[in-house]
């Protein structure tokens, strides 16, 4: 049996969002599709408190979203950064990348070709999500670093052994308004080249964007690296350099074009992540060893 197709999400929401792709392929997607369709349900879902709908907002209580998507056979990208109002930014992504002559589009500006292009608005911030906004406004919601942002990151490798990548994030919660990070930054949040393979990151995008970490993965796996050690040794690169944020912990998850897979993280005790491979949709963990 065929281990196509093969995706990778990061974090356990990730099973569903796997699902949700690995039906899209069924029903004749390719991987750009999948990862589309998969990231949505990321997005949809309120219980989410760091992607899309239900995500913790801006210092200013505003639900702000990152997102951005590559596609393999044409290296082709789009992204888009700071926009509210908005479910689902990785289709924005996937617009802006294949209806627009940019590849990234920011907050305003996203938002008025987002409605040129009849993408829905809404209230993003959920009631759950506002009080948790007040309770941090009162300091009464002392989240420990690290636990206010989670990004869905996926890459998928179809039957025709193409690959996409996508990511989708509210971001850092109570940041700083217009605050991006890594995620809608291709190179950084994620990366992919159709001979070689994908990878995606979560994490905290301050440090992860001066590491282009997702690059470095594939560039890591273009060397000869297995996706595991080319996701370690792209983290130990971050370690050994980040002054600036020396607790930074990030994770990232990769695929090769065998549809081999990696996933690793750091300045986190552990990272679950979720790989659909021959069939089978599951939650790994992956622990750092002891240093
Ligand atoms: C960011 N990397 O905006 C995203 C957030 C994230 O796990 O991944 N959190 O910095």
């Amino acid at each position: 049996m065929s281990i196509r197709p093969v995706i990778i999400s990061t974090w356990p929401f990730g099973l569903a969002a796997n699902e949700a792709a690995a039906a899209a392929l069924a029903s004749g997607g390719n991987c750009l599709d999948a990862v589309e369709k998969g990231i949505n349900v990321a997005e949809d879902d309120p219980e989410v408190t760091s992607v899309g709908f239900g995500g913790l907002p801006n210092a200013q209580g505003i639900v702000e979203v990152d997102a951005a998507v590559m596609y393999g056979p044409t290296h082709g990208a789009g992204s888009v950064a700071g926009v509210r109002g908005l479910k689902n930014p990785i289709s924005l992504a996937r617009k802006v990348m294949q209806h627009s002559r940019h590849v990234m589009l920011v907050g305003e500006g996203a938002r008025e070709f987002a409605l040129r292009h009849g993408f829905p608005f809404t209230e993003m911030l959920t009631e759950p999500a506002r009080a948790k906004w007040i309770q941090w406004l009162l300091k009464t919601y002392p989240l420990p670093p690290g636990k206010t942002h989670d990004t869905i990151g996926m890459v998928a490798l179809d039957a025709s052994g193409d690959l996409a990548v996508g990511c989708s994030t509210s971001g850092y919660a109570w940041k700083e308004p217009g605050r991006v990070g890594d995620s809608p930054l291709i190179g950084s949040g994620l990366y992919v080249d159709n001979e070689v393979g994908g990878a995606a990151a979560t994490g905290l995008g301050e440090s992860i964007l001066k590491y282009c970490l997702s690059f470095l993965v594939v560039e890591g796996m273009r060397q000869g690296l297995s996706p595991q050690t080319a996701c370690e040794a792209a983290l130990r690169r971050m370690k050994s350099r980040e002054a600036e944020y020396p607790d930074a912990w990030a994770g990232l998850v990769a695929l090769n074009k065998a549809g081999e897979y990696g996933a690793a993280c750091c300045g986190h005790s552990d990272f679950p992540y979720a790989l659909h491979r021959g069939g089978k949709n599951e939650v790994l963990t992956y622990s750092p060893r002891p240093e």
